[in-house]
């Protein structure tokens, strides 16, 4: 069972990220957890505000097991329903802030969510969908006083809800067990819907205890943390490591390359960034053009897509400083890591975090292979998901017999030292600033216009998000569309990253025998 760094591990048990804020609570309470513009956070002032969130979710009937929706940019008040949800025995269902029509409708169907935590645009934007379920919105009062509206049954505001009943206080809580449910993240596949990655609080105690160790955390270590909390990297990377070892973020609403860049050369309490590739690239790009490069810190962290060695080396050259690449999935949080003592190779995504394995397996027979082959990358440990949300047969189709979770991605594990290089995925997925984008529930979405016969969707090159869409498009009756309409389209029912930056039209598409379109040939057209 993880302990608090520099505590002794008898001393003190942590089955959940909750419960290490109580201790923190009460071992330092004035210790700022949490930095957010204005605002100092205390670990008392926090769990105070969690256990009220829980209260008042309890006394609002809110059943364990039951989901609730977080659909809001980053901000304390995420924290503070992520972990109320949790110690209310709930589970916190993350919505990208960016998803429109057709990813809201299709989480909160699936989820079978009936209260959401939202700002009044998150708010609005649920209100126009078929969502009978979805009775009481939580509303995150982020856009001024002009914001504020009429506290009803079914809307009530933030600071309303966790101070409306001061009987609800005495609500007993209890800390949620290691094996119950915690969160949900969903993640796309290639089915075109999403399917609800379904965590427990042993694997998030685990993975971050094991981050922990390798990473050196400690209650010394401040965080500069500009990645979105909708997603593993921040949250359960980020603000847990954070919030596990009693240390303290400084929480950015979103990443902005000159205020990080400022921040880090002006603050030099920060310890430790994170980002993706895409991030390092703009703080390259702005430092090259303010000529002065930040305070070096204790560790960089780069994820979520490859990150090119040419970036890892203009890093170390203008920063001075060597970025440790780690490898994760939602559904598994993080599975392998460059060393923090040793060598940080670049291309390579380091060895499985202590207490997790890896392997490579034949991608076809599924026979593990020798060490230098290329095959898919298995793993497995406490930290692996439990099972998708509601999909028995997908969640069988995830694991060998023997419980190895196969990641999809393809790569190999050098003889002589185990280093793990990714070299493509198995499946069809474009990565782009760091957010997986599925060829199919775009395609899906295109198929739908009354002027398009076919789709496929391909990801090309990027030089700043690592790979941009491109739709192919065969229009019905010789008619197309403009570029600009099919994006606007795709714009209005999809989160806008996933839009198509280029548009290419044909007159049919590519198929095999079996009617499979033949996305390899496709893939001439883009240089064309
Ligand atoms: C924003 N836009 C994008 C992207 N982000 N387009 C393509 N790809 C993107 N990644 C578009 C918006 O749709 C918008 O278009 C315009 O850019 C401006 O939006 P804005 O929000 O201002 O963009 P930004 O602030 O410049 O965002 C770039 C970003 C962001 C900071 C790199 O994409 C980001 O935070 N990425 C990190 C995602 C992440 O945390 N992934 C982890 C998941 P328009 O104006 O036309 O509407 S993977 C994971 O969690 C696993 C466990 C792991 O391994 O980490
Ligand atoms: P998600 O499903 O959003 O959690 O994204 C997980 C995927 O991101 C993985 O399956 C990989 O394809 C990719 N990924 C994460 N970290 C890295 C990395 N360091 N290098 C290459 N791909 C990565």
């Amino acid at each position: 069972m993880p302990a608090r760094a520099g505590v002794s591990k008898m001393e003190i048990q942590m089955n959940s990220i909750v419960e290490a804020v109580s201790q923190h609570a009460q071992h330092d309470p004035q210790r700022p957890a949490i930095l957010f513009e204005n605002q100092t956070i205390t670990y008392a002032q926090l769990y105070r505000d969690v256990a009220h969130f829980a209260q008042a979710l309890i006394s609002q009937g809110l059943q364990p097991g039951e989901r609730s929706a977080i659909f809001l940019d980053n901000c304390p008040e995420f924290i503070v329903a992520y972990l109320g949800i949790q110690l209310a025995h709930g589970i916190v269902v993350l919505v990208n802030s960016q998803y429109r029509q057709v990813e809201l409708q299709h989480i909160m169907t699936d989820a079978d969510v009936h209260l959401c935590i939202t700002n009044q645009a998150g708010k609005e934007a649920l209100q126009h969908l078929a969502l009978p379920a979805l009775t009481t919105f939580v509303i995150v009062n982020d856009a001024g006083e002009h914001a504020l509206e009429q506290t009803t049954s079914a809307s009530i505001l933030f600071a309303d809800f966790i101070a409306r009943d001061t009987h609800s206080n005495q609500i007993s809580l209890k800390m949620p067990a290691p094996a119950d449910p915690a969160v949900i993240g969903y993640t796309s596949g290639t089915t075109g819907l999403a399917k609800g990655a379904l965590l427990i609080h042993s694997n998030l105690t685990s993975n971050i205890a094991a981050i922990t160790t390798a990473w050196r955390w400690s209650v010394n270590d401040r965080l500069l943390l500009a990645l979105p909390l909708f997603h593993a990297h921040g949250l359960l990377v980020g603000m847990h490591g954070t919030l596990f070892n009693e240390a303290c973020v400084i929480l950015r609403r979103k990443f902005d390359a000159v205020d990080i860049l400022s921040t880090l050369y002006n603050n030099s309490s920060i310890t430790l960034f994170f980002g993706v590739p895409t991030m390092y690239i703009r703080l390259l790009a702005e430092a090259a053009r303010q000529g002065v490069p930040p305070h070096p810190l204790r560790l960089f962290v780069s994820g979520s897509a490859p990150l090119s060695p040419q970036v890892f080396n203009d890093f170390e050259r203008i920063f001075g400083q060597r970025i440790l690449e780690r490898y994760g999935m939602t559904e598994t949080i993080m599975n392998m890591t460059n060393p923090y003592e040793g060598e940080r190779r670049a291309g390579t995504v380091g060895h499985p975090f202590p207490g997790q394995e890896g392997r490579i397996v034949d991608i076809l027979t599924r026979a593990p292979l020798p060490a230098n082959a290329i095959g898919e990358i298995e793993v497995r440990g406490p930290h692996v998901f439990s099972g998708y949300w509601k999909q028995p047969t997908a969640t069988a189709e995830a694991f060998s017999p023997d419980g190895w979770f196969k990641t999809g991605d393809l790569g190999w594990c050098s003889d002589d030292d185990g280093y793990y290089t990714i070299t493509g995925r198995a499946r069809e997925l474009i990565i782009s600033g760091g957010y997986n984008i599925y060829p199919r529930e775009i395609e899906d979405v295109l198929t739908t216009h009354p002027m398009i016969a076919e789709a496929a969707v391909l990801g090309a090159p990027d030089p700043e998000m690592g790979e941009q869409v491109v739709a192919v498009i065969v229009p019905k009756e010789h008619t197309a569309p403009a570029a600009t309409e099919i994006i606007a389209f795709c714009r209005e029912r999809l989160a806008s990253y996933k839009k198509p930056r280029r548009i290419i039209f044909a007159d049919s598409l590519p198929r095999n025998a079996l009617g499979k379109v033949q996305k390899h040939l496709l893939n001439t057209l883009l240089t064309s």
